[in-house]
C-alpha cells in the first residue's frame, strides 16, 4: 500500500499508545484531543479502543495517528506487549498529584526501552495541572528524569484543555523525524531487500479530504469514583 505516484499525496500512519496507571487521565486526554470533550463520555470496551486523528504538519506532511487507549485493564492486570507492539510513539501519563503514578511511568519507560529500544518515541506526561495546589511530583524532578531517559516531557490538563494539542503535535513531529532518521540509516539495507521498513506503513490518502470522524465507542462509564 505504498503510494507510488508523485501526484498522490501520502499519509504517514503512526501508532501511538497511552500507558499509565488507572485514573491518571489517559482517556480524558484522548477524548479532549480527538473530540474536544471532557468528562461527558468515557470509553468502556472490553479491549483497547482505537481512535484516529489526522493532522498536517508545518512542512505539509500529512499524518494519521492511530491512538490506542486502554479500556481500564491496567487497573486489574498488566498490559502485555501485544498492546504496544509496533508503536511509533508512547504517551506515558501520570497524575501530578500522585507519586505512585509517576513511579508506574518509570516502570513503563524501562519496559518500552527493553522491548522496543530506540524504535519508539517516548513522551512522559504529567496530567491534571489544574490541581497544582495538590501537586506532589515536582516538575523539575519529572523533567530531569525524562531527560535522563531520552524521553520528552509535557504537562497537561485534560480538564482545562491545557497542553494537549501541543503534546500530540510535538509527538507527531518527533515520530516523523525518527522515521526519517530510520529511513536514512536503513536505506542501503532497504535497497538490498527491495522493500520498505517493516515498522512503517504509508497509505494512499483518500481523495475526498474528509475529516474521518473519530471512532469513539458508544458505551460510557463512570470512572474512578466508582472503581
Ligand atoms: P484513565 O483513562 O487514565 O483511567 P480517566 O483516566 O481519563 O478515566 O480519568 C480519571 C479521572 O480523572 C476522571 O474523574 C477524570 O475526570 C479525571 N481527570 C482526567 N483528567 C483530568 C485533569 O486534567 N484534571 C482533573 N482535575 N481531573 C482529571 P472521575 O471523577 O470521572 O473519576
Ligand atoms: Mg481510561
Amino acid at each position: 500500500m505504498i503510494a507510488n505516484s508523485n501526484s498522490t499525496q501520502t499519509t504517514f500512519n503512526f501508532k501511538v499508545v497511552l500507558l499509565g496507571e488507572g485514573c491518571v487521565g489517559k482517556t480524558s486526554i484522548v477524548l479532549r484531543y480527538v473530540e474536544d470533550k471532557f468528562n461527558s463520555q468515557h470509553i468502556s470496551t472490553l479491549q483497547a479502543s482505537f481512535l484516529n486523528k489526522k493532522m498536517t504538519l508545518e512542512d505539509g506532511k500529512r499524518v494519521q495517528l492511530n491512538i490506542w487507549d486502554t479500556a481500564g485493564q491496567e487497573r486489574f492486570h498488566a498490559l502485555g506487549p501485544i498492546y504496544y507492539r509496533g508503536s511509533h510513539g508512547a504517551i506515558l501519563v501520570y497524575d501530578i498529584t500522585d507519586q505512585d503514578s509517576f513511579q508506574k511511568v518509570k516502570n513503563w519507560v524501562k519496559e518500552l526501552k527493553r522491548m522496543l529500544g530506540a524504535d519508539i518515541v517516548i513522551t512522559i506526561v504529567g496530567n491534571k495541572t489544574d490541581l497544582e495546589a495538590q501537586r506532589t511530583v515536582e516538575q523539575s524532578e519529572a523533567i530531569e528524569y525524562s531527560e535522563s531517559m531520552g524521553a520528552h516531557y509535557f504537562e497537561t490538563s485534560a480538564k482545562a484543555n491545557e497542553g494537549i494539542e501541543e503534546l500530540f503535535f510535538s509527538l507527531t513531529k518527533l515520530m516523523t523525524q525518527r522515521h526519517t532518521q530510520r529511513e536514512q540509516e536503513n536505506s542501503s539495507v532497504r535497497l538490498l531487500q527491495g522493500g520498505r521498513p517493516a515498522n512503517m506503513l504509508i497509505v494512499e490518502d483518500s481523495q475526498d479530504g474528509d475529516d474521518d470522524a473519530p471512532e469513539v465507542p458508544e458505551s460510557h462509564r463512570a470512572c474512578c469514583g466508582t472503581g
